[in-house]
């Protein structure tokens, strides 16, 4: 049984803006409410790494491709940041491999669809990045220290993936017919799922009240929504391309924009595993965990002689 006065402390400091640390007091739903979301964040990060990484020998040309790649390895990097502020939660990062890769764990469901065409990759940097800073802008001030602080520097990182999509995109509807149809109809398949990943609609999201008290989550899904299309809308009108939504309309009272209904039978769908690319993607991310063992095993013997030599020496 937790100590109520503990528990008073504990949210009277989160009430003040102190930051949770890891080896403060925390309840037990608060430490699994943060591995459950910070290891499927950990997750899609290097989940997503593969629809991109798809198209690094593809890229139009070597400029394209050293930027494409190096977004790739930041994804990596987000991964990484992510599993070691999980672990200062008591978890390892094996046992959380080992869930992704048994299906037992969620990633984002963004990630179960193809990149069919050059311009998939403008609309993930535009649209996917632009829906993660969106979200995670907000988690940067969240009550948890080494999530919040990792927050700061990966919307950083996701500020530049977010402008390179954009310059893609703007690219290719500057230039023939064929280009321009092609970022509309990667706009077309990429704007759903990308509304759909800041997560279900408020009253379908069990884990929201909670996590704002708390202050893990600093404001609800539908309003970083609502957020992520009052900015995008006027970003594909500058670009002369249109979001498929044939209700979007700008309401002038409230100065937001108002979209049609959103198919959230699709979106439970994908998270349940019947996504266009939940297999392949488990497929390939297991074959990556098995293909970089030796990569990992060579670290840790060096790493292991090195402390051998520092104590001969
Ligand atoms: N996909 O109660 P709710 C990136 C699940 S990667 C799958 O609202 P919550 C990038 C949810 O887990 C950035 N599942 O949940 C990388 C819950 O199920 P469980 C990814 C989803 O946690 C590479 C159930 O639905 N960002 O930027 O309060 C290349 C009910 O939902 C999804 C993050 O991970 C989904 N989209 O709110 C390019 C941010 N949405 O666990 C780019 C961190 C919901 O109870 N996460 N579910 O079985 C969050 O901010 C929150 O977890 C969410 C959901 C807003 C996503």
């Amino acid at each position: 049984m937790e100590d109520q006065k503990q528990l008073d402390a504990f949210e009277a400091k989160i009430a003040s803006g102190v930051k949770i640390e890891p080896k403060d007091w925390m309840p037990e739903a608060y430490r699994k409410q943060l591995v459950r979301m910070m290891s499927q964040h950990a997750h899609s990060e290097i989940v997503g790494m593969l629809p991109e990484g798809n198209w690094i020998t593809r890229a139009p040309n070597l400029r394209r491709k050293a930027i494409l790649l190096a977004k790739v390895q930041d994804e990596a990097g987000h991964g990484l940041y992510l599993y070691s502020a999980t672990e200062t939660l008591g978890v390892d990062r094996t046992e959380l491999l080992e869930q992704l890769h048994s299906g037992k764990a969620k990633y984002s469901s963004i990630f179960n669809y193809p990149t069919l065409t050059w311009a998939d990759i403008g609309a993930i940097g535009w649209l996917v990045d632009g829906a993660a800073i969106m979200n995670q802008t907000a988690l940067a001030r969240g009550s948890y220290g080494p999530y919040s602080r990792a927050m700061v520097r990966i919307c950083k990182e996701e500020s530049f993936h977010n402008r390179q999509g954009y310059e893609i995109m703007m690219h290719l509807t500057q230039g023939t017919e064929e280009q321009k149809a092609m970022a509309q109809d990667a706009l077309n398949r990429w704007w759903w799922p990308s509304i759909m990943m800041l997560g279900p609609s408020d009253d379908q999201s069990p884990n929201s009240d909670q996590l704002m008290r708390w202050k893990v989550k600093m404001e609800s899904n539908d309003a970083i929504r609502q957020r992520f299309i009052d900015r995008t809308v006027p970003q594909a009108e500058f670009i002369g391309l249109k979001v498929p939504d044939s209700q979007m309309k700008m309401n002038e009272t409230t100065g937001h924009y108002e979209h049609g209904p959103i198919n959230w039978d699709e979106f439970f769908d994908v998270i349940k595993g019947n996504g266009p690319c939940n297999a392949k993607r488990l497929k390939d991310r297991k074959e990556a965990d098995i293909n970089g063992r030796w990569v990992r095993e060579a670290a840790m013997a060096f790493a292991a002689k090195r402390v051998k030599e520092k104590e001969v020496a």
